[in-house]
Order: C-alpha cells, then structure tokens, then sequence
C-alpha cells in the first residue's frame, strides 16, 4: 500500500499487458478486508457531486476504472482530496471517513470493494453528526 498522507492511502494492484490490459485484486494480497460486495457506479448526472457520508462498519477500496474523479477525504479533523484517474490504483476508504466524489462525467466508471453487505443503516449522511462521532463525541 503506497500512503502518501494518513488520509490517503492508495492500493496498487496487479496489471497485465499483452493482448488486453488486465487489473486483477483479491483478498489479502491487495484488499486489507474480505470483498463481500462489490458495485459500480456510470452514467451518473454529471452536475451532482456524490458521496457526502462516512460509514460506521463499512471499508471499501474505490477504483476508477475509466475516466477520473476528484474524492475528498475528511476524517472530521482535516480533509484531503486526490485524483483518482488510474485503473490500477484503488483507494482505501475507511471507517467513518467522511468522502465525496466529485466530476462524474458521463462515461467515468467507479467500481468499489466493500467489505459489507449493503446496509442502510450504515450510512451516516448528516455532516454535523459525523464530526460529533469522528471526534468521539456522542452523537444524538
Ligand atoms: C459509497 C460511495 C463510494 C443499494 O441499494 N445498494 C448498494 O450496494 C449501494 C452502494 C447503493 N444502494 C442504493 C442506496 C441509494 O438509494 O443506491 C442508491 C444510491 O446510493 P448513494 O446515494 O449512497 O450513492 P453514492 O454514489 O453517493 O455512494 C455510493 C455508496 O452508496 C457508498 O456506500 O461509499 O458510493
């Protein structure tokens, strides 16, 4: 795993070159948790940024496998953004990471390894009440 800041932390995975570009990540070698769930995001409306929560369990690892995307990493004490514009570089969002995704365009594809199910419940989408809890503060 390359870090550049404790925010940021980029996982490069395997390419093969010969008749095709191939990116392959599995458990352990490259991804720190079991996949459980993987999803993809294209298409999306190109004026709205994405995002905008952190997730209590959930740890993911985001690749943009086409295109590229502007993310914002906040951890309620500082933020930190990067480009991700690289097929073979995956990066790991951790718990209760606040992220957003911004510069979808038409043909970006986003596609994620979570290492939950998907669960509604997870999600923390109010900003004031993410700071409570990322500062160890209760949260109403
Ligand atoms: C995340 C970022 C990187 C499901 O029903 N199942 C799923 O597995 C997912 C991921 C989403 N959904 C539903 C929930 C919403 O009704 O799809 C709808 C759109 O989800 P959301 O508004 O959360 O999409 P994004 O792009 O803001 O966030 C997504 C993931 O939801 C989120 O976990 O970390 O991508």
């Amino acid at each position: 795993m390359r870090g550049k800041t404790n925010l940021i932390k980029i996982i490069k995975i395997p390419e093969i070159f010969d008749d095709c570009c191939l990116y392959f990540a599995q458990t352990k070698d490259h991804i720190p948790f079991s996949i459980k769930r993987v999803y993809y995001i294209t298409k999306a409306v190109t004026k709205y940024p994405r995002g905008f929560h952190a997730h209590y369990k959930n740890r993911q690892v985001l690749f943009c496998i086409q295109g590229n995307l502007e993310m914002v990493l906040d951890n309620g004490k500082r933020k930190e953004k990067i480009i991700l514009n690289k097929p073979n570089e995956g990066l790991l969002i951790d718990r209760l990471i606040w992220h957003e995704m911004h510069g979808f365009k038409k043909d970006t594809i986003l596609l994620v390894l979570s290492s939950a199910v998907f669960d509604p419940k997870d999600y923390i989408r109010d900003y004031q009440k993410f700071l409570k809890i990322a500062n160890g503060k209760k949260a109403s």
